[in-house]
């Protein structure tokens, strides 16, 4: 409704669609911002996908108030206008809402949708055969675009962890783009107000496997078989906090 409503009121810079249904059949919303919604322009394309722990709620709050403070900024705050005008924005404030709805990790099937995509150690296959549909409809969302940048929001951890996210716990395993990947992690950290002085992790930023590994996750995915440099967000110790907090987690991140 919310999305609806902000669709309906700035009809020239947003394009409201669903790229399918949950496994309980509640669409899967995405919103473009752009100066040309649904256009394929020669511009970056972009993504921030939240929510697909159902029960890490603080990304798709974040995600409705960033499309809220896009819109109403265009041609008011130049850097909401620079970012609509130049980037092909796409943001799904929720990947799982049904396991939001049972306040749940876990979709409906009971599935870790962070373990549900295809993994280059354990399951090479980039097809889409005997995935969840939330999963289906991420990947083949990604087969029509060409996002360059991404990102996706979870909860219970402060920190921005990159590529890779395996295959062995506590041994750091780097990327071909290792440099690149310290940089926007370090980029999102050093600009949150405590993640990078936070004491879990160094300059709040680490790699996946050193953290520990985990497969068939949607980071490496997306890196590996969309070419799209993509980290995970741990933004807030706290999954599921009171909503009074939300503001304060706004201007943290
Ligand atoms: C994580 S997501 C990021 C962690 N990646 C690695 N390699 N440690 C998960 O899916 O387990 C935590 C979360 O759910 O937020
Ligand atoms: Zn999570």
């Amino acid at each position: 409704l919310i999305l609806q409503n902000i669709a309906d009121e700035y009809p020239e810079i947003t394009e409201l669609t669903s790229i399918g249904q949950s496994v309980q059949g509640r669409e899967l919303w995405i919103m473009n911002i752009s100066d040309n919604p649904g256009i394929n322009e020669i511009e970056p394309e972009f993504k921030y996908v939240a929510n697909m722990h159902g029960d890490e709620v603080i990304g798709r709050e974040l995600c409705l108030n960033l499309i809220e403070w896009l819109c109403e900024n265009y041609y008011i705050d130049p850097r909401a206008t620079n970012l609509i005008n130049n980037v092909d924005i796409f943001i799904m404030p929720s990947m799982n809402p049904d396991g939001f709805e049972m306040g749940s990790r876990y979709n409906a099937n009971g599935v870790d949708l962070n373990r549900d995509f295809p993994d280059q150690f354990e399951d090479p296959s980039n097809t889409t055969n005997g995935r969840q549909p939330e999963t289906v409809a991420v990947m083949e969302w990604g087969w029509e675009h060409n996002f360059v940048l991404s990102a996706n929001m979870h909860g219970g951890a402060l920190v921005a962890n990159y590529p890779f996210d395996g295959p062995y716990s506590g041994n750091y395993s780097a990327s071909p783009d290792d440099n690149m990947f310290i940089h926007l992690a370090t980029t999102y950290s050093i600009n949150h107000s405590e993640m990078y002085e936070s004491n879990s992790f160094s300059n709040g930023i680490t790699n996946g496997s050193q953290w520990y590994a985990i497969f068939g996750g949607m980071q490496d995915w997306n890196y590996i078989w969309e070419k799209d440099f993509d980290i995970t967000l741990e933004q807030s110790d706290e999954k599921w906090p009171n909503s009074s907090e939300l503001q304060q987690f706004w201007e943290d991140n």
